[in-house]
C-alpha cells in the first residue's frame, strides 16, 4: 500500500521536462564559467576586456546566469524528476502546467540575458536600487519567477493526488521535501515580486521618478536568504535520501529529516537583516531579533550535519569498520555518485562556520562587502551546493535518458571533483584571506592610487586567478560528462538512488504533513519580523532615490 502510484523509473514524458530543465541549466554553466574566467583574470590586473565590455557586465551575467539561471533550472529539474518517482507520473494537466513553468523561465531568462548583453542591466545579481536596469530586466526575472509558480502549482497538485489515494500515510520523503521547498520559495517570492511590480518596474518605465531603496532593499532580502536556502535544500534532499542509497547504507531517521526541513521553513524567511546589519533604517532591535532567528536556522543544518556523519558512521561499522574513525575507510571513494557531493559536504563546514561569522553582528562590520563574503559564498552555493548537483546529474541524466554513467565517465567525474576542491581551496581561500585584510567585492582591479593596502591584496587575487582558472578546467570537464550522459553514453538502465530508512528507526508521525500548522507558523514569525520595520522604513523614508547608471 505505501507508495502507491510510485515509479521505478521516472515517466518518460515526465523525464524530458525535466532534462529541458537541466540543458539550460548546464549551457547556464558554460555561459557563467566563462564569465567567471574573465573576472578573475580581470581583478589579478593581467587582462583587459576587449571591445568595450566591462567588468561589471560579465560580474552581472555570472551572477544572474550562474545564481539565478542555473540553481532554478536544475533544481525545478530534480524536483520533477524526484516527484515523478516517487508520488508517480504527472497528469497531463499537471505536466502542462510544468511546460508553462519552463517556457515562462526561460523566456524570462533569454530578456533579462538581452539586456544584460546590450549593457541595459549592469546592475549585479541582487539588481540593488538606485542601480536602474532597462523595465525588460525586470519583467525578464518576474516571467521567471512566475514560472516557478506554475512548476509549484503541478508539484502541489501531484502531491494532493498521491495523499488523496494513500489516506493516512505519511508522504513519500523526496516528494515532502520538495513540497516544503517549494513552500518557502513561494513565500519568499512575494518579497521579491512585490519590489519589482510595485517599485523598480514603474521607477524603470519612468510611471514614477524616485524609489524607496530602504523598502526594496529590505523586501529584496526578505526573498534573498530563503534564496540561499532554496539552492540548499535541493542539496539536502540528494545528502539525505540519495547518498545513503548510493553508498549502499541506510537513512538515519526520516523523522529527522522531516524535521529538519520543518526547521528551515519556519526560520529561513525571517532572518533577511543579517544581509542588511550595517544599513541605516532598520532599529538595532528588530536586527538582532532575526540575528536570534538566523542562529536558529543553523540548527538543522547542524541536525543534519549529525545524520550524516550517522549514516556513514553506521554504514562502516556495519562493514565491520573498527576504532573512532576506521569507518571513512569502509566509503566508497571511487563512486563519484558519492565522492562528489560528499567533498561538497566538507566545504560546507567552512562555509557554514563562515556563515556564522556574517551573522555575528559585530564581525559583520569586518567582512561586509568585502570579499570575504565572495569567498563564503563560494564554498556555500558554489561548492556545498553546485557539486551535490554535479553528483545528481551523474545518475539522473543518464536515468532520464535511457543511458548509463560508465566506469569511464566516473573516472573523470571524479577527477572533475578534486579539480574543483583545488581550484575552489585556492580561490575561495584567498578570497576569505583578501576579505579580513579589507579588500572590496563587487570591484574590477585598481590599485587605489597606489595605496599600500591595495598593493597587500595583490597577491591573493593572483591566487584567485589561479583557482579560478582551475575551476574553469572543471566545467569544461562537467560539460564534456554531461553531453556524454545526453547524448553518447551506452543505453542502459541508470538507477534513481532512493535512500530506505534504518530497520530500527521510528515511525514518521503524520503532524509533519500538517501544513496549516507550518505555513501558519511561518507566516506568524514573518509578521513578527517585518511588519514594524517595514513600516518603519516607510513611514520614516527618506526622499526618494532617482535611478543611477554608473556603467
Ligand atoms: Fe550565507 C551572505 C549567513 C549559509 C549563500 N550567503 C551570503 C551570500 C550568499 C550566501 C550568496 O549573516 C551573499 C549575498 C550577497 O550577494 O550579498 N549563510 C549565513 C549563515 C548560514 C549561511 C548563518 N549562505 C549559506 C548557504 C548559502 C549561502 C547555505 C548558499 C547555498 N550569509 C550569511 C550572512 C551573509 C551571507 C550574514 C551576509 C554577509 C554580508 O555582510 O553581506 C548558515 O545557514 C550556515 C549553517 C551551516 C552549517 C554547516 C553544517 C555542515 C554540514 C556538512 C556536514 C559534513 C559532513 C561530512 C557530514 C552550520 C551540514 C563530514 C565527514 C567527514 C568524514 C569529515
Ligand atoms: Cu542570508
Amino acid at each position: 500500500m505505501l507508495n502507491q502510484l510510485a515509479n521505478t523509473k521516472v515517466d518518460r514524458r515526465d523525464g524530458k521536462l525535466a532534462m529541458a530543465h537541466l540543458y539550460v541549466a548546464f549551457i547556464a554553466l558554460a555561459i557563467g564559467g566563462l564569465a567567471g574566467l574573465l573576472q578573475v583574470l580581470v581583478r589579478s590586473g593581467k587582462l583587459e576586456l576587449p571591445a568595450g565590455i566591462g567588468y561589471y557586465q560579465i560580474l552581472t551575467v555570472h551572477g544572474v546566469v550562474l545564481g539565478l539561471v542555473l540553481t532554478t533550472f536544475f533544481i525545478i529539474g530534480f524536483m520533477v524528476s524526484s516527484v515523478s518517482k516517487t508520488a508517480g507520473t504527472f497528469t497531463a494537466r499537471q505536466r502542462t502546467l510544468g511546460w508553462i513553468g519552463f517556457w515562462l523561465k526561460t523566456i524570462g531568462t533569454a530578456m533579462a540575458a538581452v539586456m544584460i548583453l546590450l549593457n541595459e542591466a549592469t546592475v549585479l545579481f541582487t539588481f540593488y536600487a538606485p542601480l536602474q536596469a532597462h523595465f525588460l530586466f525586470y519583467l525578464g526575472l518576474t516571467l521567471v519567477i512566475v514560472g516557478t509558480w506554475f512548476d509549484s502549482a503541478a508539484i502541489y497538485m501531484k502531491y494532493g493526488q498521491w495523499k488523496k489515494a494513500n489516506p493516512g500515510q505519511p508522504s513519500p520523503l523526496l516528494t515532502f521535501m520538495t513540497v516544503i521547498t517549494l513552500i518557502m520559495w513561494d513565500v519568499a517570492t512575494l518579497g521579491v515580486a512585490t519590489t519589482v511590480l510595485f517599485q523598480l518596474l514603474p521607477w524603470s518605465l519612468g510611471l514614477v521618478d524616485t524609489v524607496n531603496i530602504g523598502v526594496s532593499r529590505a523586501l529584496f532580502w526578505y526573498f534573498g536568504h530563503p534564496l540561499v536556502y532554496f539552492w540548499l535544500l535541493p542539496a539536502y534532499m540528494a545528502w539525505y535520501v540519495v547518498i545513503p542509497k548510493v553508498i549502499g547504507g541506510k537513512m538515519f531517521s526520516d523523522s529527522l529529516a522531516r524535521m529538519s526541513f520543518i526547521l528551515l521553513l519556519l526560520f529561513s524567511i525571517p532572518v533577511g537583516f543579517h544581509h542588511q546589519l550595517l544599513e541605516p533604517g532598520i532599529d538595532p532591535a528588530w536586527k538582532f531579533l532575526q540575528v536570534v532567528l538566523t542562529f536558529l536556522v543553523v540548527i538543522p543544518s547542524l541536525m543534519t550535519a549529525f545524520s550524516l556523519f550517522a549514516t556513514f558512521e553506521s554504514f562502516g561499522r556495519s562493514k565491520g569498520a573498527k576504532g573512532l574513525f576506521g569507518w571513512v575507510k569502509k566509503l566508497p571513494w571511487g563512486d563519484a555518485r558519492f565522492t562528489v557531493p560528499f567533498i561538497g559536504m566538507l566545504a560546507f563546514i567552512p562555509g557554514g562556520a563562515g556563515g556564522i561569522v556574517n551573522a555575528s553582528h559585530q564581525m559583520n562590520q569586518v567582512v561586509h562587502n568585502t570579499i570575504w563574503v565572495t569567498g563564503h559564498f563560494h564554498l556555500t552555493v558554489a561548492t556545498a551546493v553546485l557539486l551535490t548537483y554535479f553528483g545528481v546529474a551523474y545518475w539522473l541524466i543518464p536515468h532520464l535518458t535511457g543511458r548509463i554513467f560508465t566506469k569511464k565517465m566516473n573516472k573523470l567525474a571524479l577527477i572533475q571533483g578534486i579539480t574543483w576542491a583545488i581550484g575552489m581551496t585556492f580561490m575561495s581561500g584567498a578570497m576569505h584571506a583578501a576579505g579580513l585584510l579589507g579588500a572590496p567585492r563587487r570591484s574590477s582591479f585598481s590599485d587605489y592610487g597606489g595605496a599600500a593596502q591595495a598593493a597587500e591584496w595583490v597577491p591573493y587575487q593572483i591566487a584567485q586567478a589561479v583557482g579560478g582558472s582551475i575551476l574553469f578546467l572543471s566545467i569544461i570537464i562537467m560539460l564534456y560528462i554531461v553531453v556524454n550522459l545526453a547524448f553518447f553514453a551506452p543505453k542502459g538502465d541508470q538507477e534513481f538512488p532512493v535512500g530506505e530508512v534504518a530497520d530500527n528507526a521510528e515511525k514518521t508521525p503524520m503532524v509533519f504533513d500538517n501544513w496549516k500548522l507550518w505555513v501558519g507558523i511561518t507566516a506568524c514569525l514573518i509578521l513578527f519580523a517585518y511588519t514594524l520595520p517595514l513600516i518603519d522604513l516607510i513611514q520614516n523614508a527618506p526622499p526618494g532615490a532617482k535611478g543611477f547608471k554608473f556603467w
